[in-house]
């Protein structure tokens, strides 16, 4: 099914394009930006084929526009969500309302002393929308909202980046400004 392989592919852009560019002995620029073709040559070496219009389908078509080209089609990144270290000259942004994040139980405890921590990522990911924040925290298990004050971060000098593709991202939240709910 097409829309199965197309899944496959963008889970597998994520991790050679966020994660392990080296699966398949892929550079990365230090703004996260991969050559086209190499990509497509260098995963049809690790058994992933896909041509050029099947990636333009999988850029066009995902669910939170994860990826990005560059104006001429030669090169592609991921719009967030890194592990590794690249430079996405993010635009810094004011948050007008409360920012949501989608976690576990078994952090809570942890949360409630740290704060939120980016972790194994570059910066701690958050969506305007509770929908999505129930999305993420889904992928662990029963979904956790947790409601953040980002006005009020702001107005204490924290700052807030966009991503492309609307994800807010920042260094850390710390404890005071989320609300745990009851
Ligand atoms: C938790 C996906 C203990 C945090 C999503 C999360 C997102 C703590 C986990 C993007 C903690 C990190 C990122 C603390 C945070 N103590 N646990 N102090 N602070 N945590 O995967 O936000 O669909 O690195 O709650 O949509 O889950 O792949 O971050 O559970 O936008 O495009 O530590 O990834 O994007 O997990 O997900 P992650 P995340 P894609």
């Amino acid at each position: 099914m097409k829309e199965k392989k197309i899944n496959t592919i963008s889970k597998f852009l994520s991790l050679v394009l966020r994660h392990a560019p080296e699966t398949i002995q892929l550079q990365l620029d230090k703004n996260g930006w991969a050559n086209v073709d190499e990509l497509i040559i260098q995963s049809h070496q690790f058994g992933k084929e896909f041509d050029f219009g099947l990636l333009e389908e999988v850029v066009e078509t995902n669910d939170k526009k994860r990826f990005t080209f560059n104006v001429d089609l030669t090169k592609i990144r991921a719009n967030q969500g890194h592990s590794i270290d690249v430079e996405l000259n993010l635009k810094e942004s004011e948050p007008k309302d409360f920012l949501y994040h989608g976690t576990v139980e078994k952090f809570i405890d942890s949360i409630k002393k740290e704060g939120l921590q980016k972790m194994s990522r570059q910066y701690v990911h958050l969506s305007k929308d509770k929908e999505t924040a129930i999305k993420v925290g889904s992928r662990r298990g029963e979904p956790i909202v947790l409601k953040i004050n980002a006005p009020k971060m702001f107005l204490d000098g924290y700052k807030f980046y966009l991503s492309e593709n609307n994800v807010w991202l920042i260094d850390e939240v710390p404890a005071t400004y989320i609300d745990f709910g009851s």
